[in-house]
């Protein structure tokens, strides 16, 4: 049995009261719901705050580049399969740095779960405008506010085909850790945005200016997460209320599932090619 001692949190670089703790505290409480012993779990980052999250925990973890924390969880998924691999990617990282890799990870379908820490700011490098800034947001290097449009990122999930989208909120622990974990049931890639107050560098985007906000798509008996229209709809509402929830769900098969090389299991627990079969390949090049 595992409990959340079991991932223990070593010391943090994070400001009191960042919004990081609350999504720190999500995943090992969904990690150890699921059961999900630390040497079975991958956490991967990029380089922002966001991204040290995997520095903290005791899972296995890897900190690779600005914006380059997918493809390298792709290949670790790809190498083990049977490994819970959760990415930790800012705003600034995931969409800007990253948003190429982004894109193609979401039509790729990795079993694999990103969480977008969105503060909608670049934070480790004190307070720049990111892609998801409102245009309100008065910073050091925007003092009249942001000239370009926002990113919404779940919108741009959904139309990339991405079968698994949902938001939830650092301030509650409780709604992150259930979408967590059903991200990580999910087969297939599952993209989850976390809005996260900055308190020290963003003083727009604060706790209550969310609390105020956001709705539950879970209580509207209207919308179904198969209602890819519906979800597109929500995916774009912003402002006045910011629905969080899993928007969008559909069953599928992931990458894994098509590669014919995993058919034999995870390619850690195949034995190594024998170099007879390799040899007529690499004497083309001699
Ligand atoms: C290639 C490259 N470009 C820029 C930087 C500088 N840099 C480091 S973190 C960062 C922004 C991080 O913002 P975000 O991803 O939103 O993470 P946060 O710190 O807000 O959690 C930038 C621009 C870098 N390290 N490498
Ligand atoms: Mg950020």
């Amino acid at each position: 049995m595992t409990s959340a001692d079991s991932y223990q949190t070593r010391t943090t670089a994070w400001c009191p009261g960042c919004g990081n703790f609350g999504i720190l505290n999500a995943v090992k409480k969904a990690l150890s719901t699921m059961n999900i012993e630390p040497h079975r779990a991958l956490l991967v980052g990029g380089i922002g705050q966001a991204a040290k999250l995997p520095q903290y925990l005791t899972t296995n973890g890897l900190c690779t580049l600005h914006g380059r924390a997918l493809p390298a969880a792709t290949g670790a998924k790809v190498a083990n399969s049977e490994m819970t691999v959760i990415v930790h990617s800012g705003d600034g990282d995931c969409y800007a740095e990253g948003g190429n890799h982004l894109l193609h990870t979401l039509r790729r379908d990795v079993d694999i779960t990103l969480l977008v820490h969105n503060n909608q700011i670049y934070g480790l490098t004190q307070g720049q405008g990111s892609p998801t800034s409102d245009p309100e947001l008065i910073t050091g290097l925007q003092p009249r506010g942001m000239i370009n449009t926002p990113m919404r990122g779940l919108a741009l999930a959904l139309v990339m085909g991405c079968r698994f989208v949902a938001r939830s909120f650092s301030g509650n622990v409780e709604h992150l850790s259930e979408m967590i974990q059903r991200g990580v049931a999910h087969r297939g890639f599952s993209f989850i945005e976390v809005l996260q107050p900055c308190i020290s560098l963003n003083k727009r985007n604060t706790f209550a200016w969310y609390k105020d906000r956001l709705v539950d798509v879970q209580a509207d008996s209207d919308h179904s997460p198969s209602d890819r229209a519906g979800a597109l709809a929500l995916a774009e509402t912003w402002n006045e209320q910011i629905p969080i929830g899993v928007i969008y769900q559909q069953e599928g098969t992931s990458f894994e599932d098509r590669l014919p090389q995993l058919k034999a299991g995870p390619l850690v627990k195949q034995p190594p090619r024998k170099m007879e079969t390799v040899a007529p390949l690499l004497n083309e090049f001699i």
